[in-house]
């Protein structure tokens, strides 16, 4: 099972069926918390919690710092379903079963996802605890042939091309510009561009140079896989990425990247994120 590589829309439906049937919530809003970020699940009130390994068809979580739980309740009222650990290519799924979520969001009704990372900031402008929405972003992985959407297409999810230029929602980007204004957030939030490699060795020195020549403002190993999926089966993205360590450009620094320090970060500013994305989450319009 740990091999499979894709699953049918018939599947996917089973799987959203399966949840729904165990709950009253119809979640419009979908988030993912990224690692150390997984305290954003908690803030949900009337939950319901899925462990990962009791859900039909769903990977597990292996990696530190993702609890692999799929949390629905609300926040202040609005239905919403939360995955509490997300799954990275590393982990040795194919990139279609770490973004199947996406799919199972779409046929539980969600319009709208959010998701969350912890990344380097390549920028040298950017802070150790800044937050960067997304604007765009770099697909390595994708560029050399691994995108979740190879293979055959199924048109109940969505077109075979689907366009890239506009996936993150520019309506949602002012949004949180405003909210993180009216949050006094705005000497830590950025905006930028974030690029994915298949790691899981951090980059190097000579990587880090690349990426930031090529116009990459933080690097990670995750959701723009999530992004491509959510944006082919037509849901709105809002994504965020959490600045939890500075990538190393440099030489002569002594500074190494760690899992710990990010995970680190993320606690430091947990409290922020939680307010930002719940004042979001209350002013989203839905059809
Ligand atoms: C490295 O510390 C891990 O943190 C980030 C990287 O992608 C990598 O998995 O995790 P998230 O992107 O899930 O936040």
């Amino acid at each position: 099972e740990r091999a499979r590589i894709r699953y049918t829309y018939e599947e996917c439906k089973a799987t959203a069926d399966w949840l729904l049937k165990q709950t009253d919530l119809c979640p419009l809003v979908g988030i993912v918390c990224g690692s150390g970020m997984g305290g954003l699940a908690d803030m949900l009130k009337d939950r319901v919690v899925f462990n990962y390994k009791d859900i039909p068809n769903f990977p597990q979580s292996t990696v530190h710092g993702h609890a692999g739980r799929l949390v629905f309740g609300t926040l202040k009222g609005r239905a919403c379903v939360c995955m509490q650990g997300r799954f990275h290519l590393y982990e040795g799924y194919s990139i279609q079963k770490i973004t199947l979520p996406m799919r199972i969001f779409k046929l539980l009704g969600v319009q709208t996802v959010m998701l969350t990372n912890a990344a380097g900031g390549l920028n040298q402008d950017y802070k150790v605890g800044d937050i960067m929405v997304l604007k765009d972003h770099l697909n390595f992985p994708g560029l050399a042939g691994n995108n979740p959407l190879v293979g055959p297409n199924d048109e109940r999810f969505g077109v075979r091309f689907p366009c890239m230029s506009d996936a993150y929602d520019r309506e949602l980007q002012q949004l949180a510009a405003e909210v993180g204004q009216e949050l006094g957030f705005g000497d830590f939030l950025r905006e930028g561009v974030y690029s994915v490699l298949g790691g899981p060795s951090f980059e190097t020195i000579a990587e880090c140079r690349m990426l930031s020549i090529l116009g990459a403002d933080a690097v990670g190993m995750s959701t723009v896989h999530e992004v491509v999926v959510a944006r082919h089966c037509g849901m709105r993205v809002f994504a965020l990425s959490l600045i939890t360590n500075r990538a190393v450009m440099d030489y002569d620094s002594a500074e190494r990247a760690n899992h710990e320090e990010v995970l680190e970060t993320g606690k430091l500013r947990a409290e922020q994120l939680e307010r930002l994305i719940t004042a979001m989450v209350t002013r989203l319009e839905h059809n």
